[in-house]
């Protein structure tokens, strides 16, 4: 077996290896886009920046680190046997599993023969002339290919503030993402956690559990819903397989790939008591059913989403024992949904705990790191363990890391400079046989990669099969992508908030809502009539 990992870095363009495909990344969208070409009959090559596939499941091991959709749904469906092979554990798996799972994928299916791991690609020059991608990684090492597919995942740049003193800390300090690999032990230890997005949600039940003292540092709250997880029996494990076809169909049918679907009536279209039984009944259910079940207009309409998120906090108060400290948990600043729910398991409770409090640092900002813990306007806090659970520079940024230069040498960080530019989500004009394999649907995350692969699958096959040389989307059919993508956006209130769905969590980064904000089938329709029509609004050549 070929083990690129031995070979020695290539030093000029007459030793550069040749494959007719490179993808990045070797997480759930980039190991998929690997087994198709491959099954194209391409030569491929995937450079993994860690030493193992799996992606978000492979750096972001901090404890409690989970899936918010159903087990059933998050695995593969286009591997019948893998279906029948594999046991889910819990309803809402975790990253352990969910690397074990990815892992077995690699194994199964031999994908590991093509990847180069401990491999992280430094630039991507377009090479006019002859039609390939030159990839040089940090080693030096370079190779070159016709097609080049970023598999780099939607949350993977980290974002790390930029607060002063950052080196100075003399304890131990983790970022959430970047997440030790042996277990990290807080028995005792006084332990900080900044941010309360989704990975904190997660991560602070557990900690608080272990820690001597946790102080939570938060600058806004938000609306966790109980996630409701539990252990998959025998007899579920047996109905999903024996029913996955129709998961799947389910799946692929509703509007963001998950089993459950909007209601399809207006909640102002009842009776306050008729909304108030299902809200109840949704908040009773496992999973994102309280956000993408609930009525149709929840996010398009304020005053449903107002009913919808006074009923929120109304539960998150009453599970916070101190007043003072449930106001301070209770959102008020955006609306529901307009920043990613986090489910939670025992997040509340966490603060009804003697050695749990919480900060809000809107009131008392984060002045500084001290080589001792954190200085806030008010106070300096002592600490042994600080942990930054502070998100990510989404899409763009993984991308961008890359010097990306497409034709006449233009450098795709520039070209971005005003904001994420795509057609489809997937390509972009000037750089030719460059395919973008990470699901900005909204939606159930492996069910839209799988989408977005198949469909880079079918356009390079047809780029093949045709004897061409290259597509390029037009830039009209680009800048047509981009004013329609901002129009859906617009009308929901899914751009309303300061998330990371339009980049508000990053300073300086254009405010553009990078995510596409159509159903699923609907992507999958208009994915599926541009490649129909030959690949309209592309130049192939
Ligand atoms: P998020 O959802 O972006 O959350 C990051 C958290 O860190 C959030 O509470 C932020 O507050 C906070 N933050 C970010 N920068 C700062 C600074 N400078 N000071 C204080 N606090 C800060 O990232 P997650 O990792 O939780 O989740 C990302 C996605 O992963 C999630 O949506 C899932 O899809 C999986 P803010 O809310 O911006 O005021």
């Amino acid at each position: 077996m070929a083990n690129a990992q031995q070979q020695a870095p290539t030093a000029n363009t007459k030793t550069v290896e040749q494959f007719d495909a490179i993808v990045i990344g070797a997480g759930v969208a980039g190991l998929y886009q690997l087994y198709c070409l491959r099954k194209l009959g391409l030569s491929v090559r995937c450079f993994e920046d860690g030493s193992g596939v799996g992606g978000t499941w492979y750096w972001n091991r901090y404890p409690g680190c989970r899936f918010d959709s159903e087990s059933e749904t998050y695995g593969y469906s286009w591997s019948k046997e893998l279906l029948q092979e594999w046991d889910w554990k819990e309803h809402f798996s975790g990253q352990p599993e969910n690397e074990q799972y990815l892992n077995y994928v690699a194994d199964k299916f031999d994908l590991r023969k093509d990847i180069q791991f401990n491999s992280r690609v430094k630039s991507a020059i377009f090479d006019e002339k002859a039609n390939r991608w030159e990839i040089e990684l940090e080693s030096g090492q370079r190779v070159r290919a016709q097609f080049l597919v970023a598999a780099v995942g939607i949350l993977s740049a980290r974002y790390m503030p930029p607060f002063e003193g950052i080196d100075s800390f003399k304890g131990e300090s983790y970022h959430t993402s970047r997440w030790p690999k042996e277990k990290v032990d807080f028995t005792g230890k006084r332990v900080a956690v900044i941010g309360t997005g989704a990975t904190a949600v997660q991560l602070i039940p557990i900690v608080a559990k272990e820690a001597g003292h946790l102080t939570v540092f938060q600058r806004t709250a938000n609306y966790c819903a109980p996630l409701r997880n539990g252990l998959v029996s025998p007899e579920t494990q047996n109905e999903w397989k024996a029913t996955y076809p129709e998961i799947h169909k389910k799946c692929r049918e509703t509007a963001t790939g998950f089993t459950h679907d909007f209601d399809p009536r207006k909640a102002m279209s009842v009776s306050k008591e008729e909304r108030l039984a299902l809200y109840e009944e949704l908040w009773a259910l496992p999973g994102f059913k309280k956000w993408l079940g609930n009525f149709r207009d929840i996010m398009t309409s304020r005053e449903a989403n107002e009913d919808f998120a006074e009923f929120v906090r109304n539960k998150i108060r009453v599970r916070v024992k101190d007043p003072v400290v449930a106001e301070k948990l209770v959102p008020k600043d955006h609306a529901f949904g307009a920043k990613r729910i986090p489910l939670e398991s025992e997040y509340y409770e966490a603060y009804n705990r003697d050695n749990v409090l919480l900060i809000d640092i809107k009131e008392t900002p984060i002045e500084r790191i001290t080589p001792k813990g954190i200085k806030t306007r008010e106070k300096e806090y002592e600490f042994d363990v600080i942990i930054y659970a502070t998100g990510f520079d989404a899409f763009t940024g993984a991308i961008t890391q890359i010097d990306i230069r497409g034709e006449g040498g233009q450098s795709l960080k520039d070209y971005w400079a005003e904001g994420a530019r795509t057609y489809l989500q997937m390509q972009i004009a000037h750089f030719p046989n460059l395919f973008l394999a990470i699901s900005t649907a909204f939606g159930n995350y492996p069910v839209c990669a799988e989408m977005i692969v198949e469909w880079i699958t079918d356009c390079i096959r047809y780029i093949r099969e045709k004897g061409l040389k290259s597509i390029t989307p037009t830039p009209q059919a680009e800048e047509a992508w981009v004013e329609h993508a901002a129009e859906l956006a617009e009308g929901t209130l899914f751009a309303s908030g300061n998330s990371w769905f339009v980049g508000a969590n990053i300073p300086g980064k254009k405010r553009v809502f990078l995510l596409y904000a159509n159903t699923v089938p609907a992507y999958r329709k208009k994915c599926a009539e541009v490649a129909a029509k030959g690949y309209e609004g592309c130049v192939l050549q």
